[in-house]
């Protein structure tokens, strides 16, 4: 005996039905879209906090709303927060206003499921509200509104998409008929979008507000910086380091212009209360001083030309700074290296490393510092504020250790830098090497027209003692040179030329201070430092 079943009476449980939703239409679809518009507000937050801290911390719609309103109340109206709850006034303005911009974008959501496209325009306005606030901040940058941009974009987005899950729920509830999907499955997607991107919005943001404070933090302290006179000051550049030629590199390198590389993600945020530096190891007495010991010692200035092992044949990983700092070789004799020990890793808040061989870093003719300014300004950050290494003459990968915190006496037998194992040479000592600033490939000059080549060229520790440039198949011809500062340093050369009319392929190579004369043989950065001659074709009309 079979029972007939009849679609009018449903199984209670039978997957293959869904009648038993589907029938009932969606209670309370307006509670749902203020929930939207929450989520939506969320994605706003965790957007622009997270741009926010891509610009460094700056630019928080958060922040600068906050301030506005801080700045803005009436006194009556502070008076009345400090009476109301003490010391916890800013606690309790972040709870209102929290609550204001909860109850709003709850509203929107719900207008916007009512009378789109009138949600989205409530947080356009409010976008906008807080771009004013945002750039009548003191000290706002150019690209500071670029983060509540972003975060209207996605708040727009999310309200927009979420409502569009929660109308095919809605319908899908109504007249199950007309639906391609049966309720339920409409309403899990509806709710596993809505929760994914309010858990996505929540995590990003809270974890950039927190990176975001940090760094503010660290901006801060790093301007209340006050950085003691070199005991030992750098002798002025004389004004012959300098050509007066267009477009060369600038004897110093600005710090707004100086070549960047690094590993972090984030630039580590170290207050300067907070730092130390270890010296440990293979050593008889471990040595750790604090950022006001390392104030009050004696410091000294050296000019020195930093450069990369990436940089290619003509790059511009490379530049020339004033470093303000203690001697390494100082802190080295206080510690007392022993035994067969032979280097020093010195290691990154962050975990990068670079091995530096011990014997360089005790020298007396190498000034290799610890260095705390940079151009007569405290480091900036994102080169290595508080403190970092400089070592004339090798490659930054295997001594200028940026936010540097530790120094480890040790033995390259037993111990690798952080390129080290990932294909880069275990020592890394700054090719002869020279760069053609001006022309510039591929740039048309004028026939008879005295046109002048020129750029620098730097072996640091061993100095430059002539510039060579070729031009076409013709002979080598000495470069006018810039006076020298010291070897530790780039200098600027010149040739002037007429050109005749045609193409011209030029040449540069130096010539050590030692004899050296730069090799024409090309090799890639890898492992350890491009060669090669610097070239630039010009056509001459
Ligand atoms: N903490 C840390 N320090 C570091 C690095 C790094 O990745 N992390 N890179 C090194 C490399 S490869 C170079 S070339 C120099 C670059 O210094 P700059 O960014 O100040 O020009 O820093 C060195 N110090
Ligand atoms: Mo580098």
């Amino acid at each position: 005996m079979t029972t007939e079943r009849t679609t009018d009476v449903p199984t209670p449980g039978d997957p293959s039905t869904d009648q038993h939703t589907a029938g009932v239409p969606l209670r309370r679809p307006a509670v749902l879209a203020a929930a939207v518009g929450l989520v939506a507000a969320a994605a706003f937050l965790g957007i622009a906090e997270f741009g926010a801290l891509l610009l460094g911390g700056a630019g928080s719609p958060l922040v600068a709303v906050g301030s506005a309103v801080i700045d803005l109340a009436p006194a009556g109206a502070k008076n009345l927060m400090v009476a109301l709850f003490g010391t916890g006034d800013k606690v309790a303005l972040f709870v209102l206003m929290t609550v204001l911009v909860a109850a709003i974008s709850a509203g929107a959501g719900v207008l916007e499921r009512a009378r789109p496209p009138f949600g989205a325009l409530v947080f356009a306005v409010g976008g906008v509200l807080a771009l004013i606030a945002v750039s009548t901040r003191s000290g706002s940058g150019t690209f500071d509104g670029a983060p509540t941009v972003f975060g209207v974009a996605a708040a727009v987005i999310t309200l927009r998409l979420l409502l569009r899950r929660l109308r095919r729920w809605e319908a899908a509830a109504a007249v199950p008929s007309a639906s391609p999907r049966p309720a339920s499955a409409e309403r899990r997607a509806f709710l596993v979008w809505g929760v994914a991107t309010a858990a996505v919005a929540v995590v990003v943001g809270t974890a950039s507000r927190v990176g975001s404070s940090a760094m503010q933090a660290v901006a801060a302290a790093r301007r209340a910086v006050r950085l003691p006179a070199a005991a030992t000051p750098a002798p002025a550049v004389p004004g012959g380091a300098s050509l007066d030629v267009d477009g060369i590199t600038p004897y110093v390198t600005p710090n707004a212009d100086f070549y960047r590389i690094d590993t972090a993600l984030r630039v580590p945020s170290i207050d300067p209360a907070d730092w130390s530096l270890r010296i440990h190891g293979a050593v008889e007495h471990e040595v750790t001083l604090t950022w006001d010991e390392l104030l009050a010692l004696p410091l000294e200035e050296h000019m020195a030309t930093l450069s990369c092992v990436s940089n290619e044949v003509g790059g511009d990983l490379i530049g020339n700074a004033l470093w303000l700092g203690y001697p390494i070789r100082e802190l080295l004799a206080r510690a007392k290296p022993t035994g067969d020990a032979d280097m020093v890793l010195s290691r990154s808040i962050d975990g990068f490393t670079a091995g530096t061989p011990l014997d360089v870093l005790q020298d007396e003719g190498t000034d290799a510092l610890l260095a705390i300014g940079m151009n007569g300004e405290p480091l900036p950050t994102e080169h290595g504020f508080p403190a970092r290494m400089v070592v004339p003459g090798l490659f930054g990968y295997v001594s200028a250790t940026k936010w540097v915190t530790e120094m480890e006496v040790t033995r390259f037998a037993d111990a690798q830098g952080y390129w080290t194992p990932r294909g880069w040479s275990e020592r890394g000592p700054v090719k002869l090497e020279s760069r053609i600033d001006t022309p510039r490939n591929g740039t048309t000059v004028t026939v008879g027209e005295q046109v002048a080549i020129a750029g620098v060229a730097w072996q640091p520790h061993t100095g430059v003692k002539a510039v060579q440039v070729r031009v076409g198949s013709g002979a080598w011809q000495q470069a006018e040179l810039a006076e020298s500062v010291s070897a530790d340093t780039w200098r600027q050369w010149v040739l002037r030329w007429t050109p005749t009319a045609g193409s011209h392929r030029i040449e540069v190579r130096a010539v050590s201070a030692d004899g050296e004369v730069q090799t024409s043989v090309e090799r890639p950065p890898a492992p350890n430092g491009a060669t090669g001659w610097a070239t630039v074709t010009v056509d001459a009309k």
